[in-house]
């Protein structure tokens, strides 16, 4: 990374904890243009900078509006990178399809998204649910898409206890043997992935895309 490429990684790092979207597009777009790559404009500037809200939001040191802001700087300049890093991959032959969503109960969309992004650059059919998925759909989707793989991500303690909700009504339909579970998000350990019966965890997004082609084989 050359002197001004670092100046301004650390610029945009500091745009998403200041929640200032539209410094975090200009400042994501100019790094784009003098050939920052993408995947680290999103890890070290984007991903470290909402890293350090959550921390204060944790500490009492910032609040939930800051949080909204934050979140939102973080999206606007995702937002500018995320076509360059689907065109850092054109040939479309799928390994295989994924079906993911956030776990009813929790909106937070933004890490589900980058995953999801990853996933596709690696060669995945994509169907992302959103966020506030209800264990129903989940089943419905697996059940008319037929994916190799259905991605669970939770970031509250409150909402991860939908994961096992969603492995039981695979179960329950009888469709657990066609599909191979995926669980993340920044409360979910592997332990817990064991614990209730997952396929497999990953705690980051190059690590999703890694783990989904372990699981298909
Ligand atoms: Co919320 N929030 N939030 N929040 N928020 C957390 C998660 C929290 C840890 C903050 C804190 O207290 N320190 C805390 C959860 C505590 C807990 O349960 N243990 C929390 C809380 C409490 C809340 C509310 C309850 C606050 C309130 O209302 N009082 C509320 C809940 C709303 C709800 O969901 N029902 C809430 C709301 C929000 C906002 C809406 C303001 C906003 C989300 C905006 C959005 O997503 N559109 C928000 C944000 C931004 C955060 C933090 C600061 C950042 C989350 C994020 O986007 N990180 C977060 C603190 C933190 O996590 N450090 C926090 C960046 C992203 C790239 O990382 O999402 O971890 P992450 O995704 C990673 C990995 O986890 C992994 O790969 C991703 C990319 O590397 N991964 C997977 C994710 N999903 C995966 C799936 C996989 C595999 C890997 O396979 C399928």
């Amino acid at each position: 990374m050359t002197t001004k490429q670092h100046e301004m990684i650390t610029a945009l790092f500091q745009a998403v904890i200041d929640g200032d979207p539209d410094k975090s597009k200009e400042l994501a777009g100019e790094l784009l243009r003098l050939g920052a790559g993408p995947l680290e404009i999103i890890t070290e500037g984007l991903t470290k900078g909402l890293t350090i809200v959550g921390e204060k939001f944790g500490a009492g040191e910032m609040f939930l509006p800051d949080l909204m802001l934050s979140a939102e700087a973080m999206k606007s300049g995702f937002k500018i990178v995320e076509p360059e890093l689907k065109k850092s991959n054109v040939k479309r032959e799928y390994l295989g399809t994924i079906v993911i969503g956030t776990v009813e109960g929790d909106i937070h969309d933004i890490g589900k998204k980058i995953v999801s992004s990853m996933l596709e650059v690696n060669d995945f059919c994509v169907y992302d649910l959103g966020t506030d998925v209800k264990t129903d759909l989940f089943i419905q989707k697996v059940a008319e898409l037929k994916p190799n793989i259905v991605g669970l991500s939770a970031l509250l303690t409150t909402s991860m206890i939908k994961q096992p909700e969603v492995i039981k009504a695979l179960n329950a339909k009888g469709l657990r043997n066609t599909v191979k579970v995926l669980v993340g998000g920044s409360c979910v350990t592997s332990e817990w992935a064991h614990e209730i019966g997952a396929d497999g965890y990953a705690p980051d997004a190059i690590a999703a895309a890694h783990t989904a082609k372990g699981l298909i084989g």
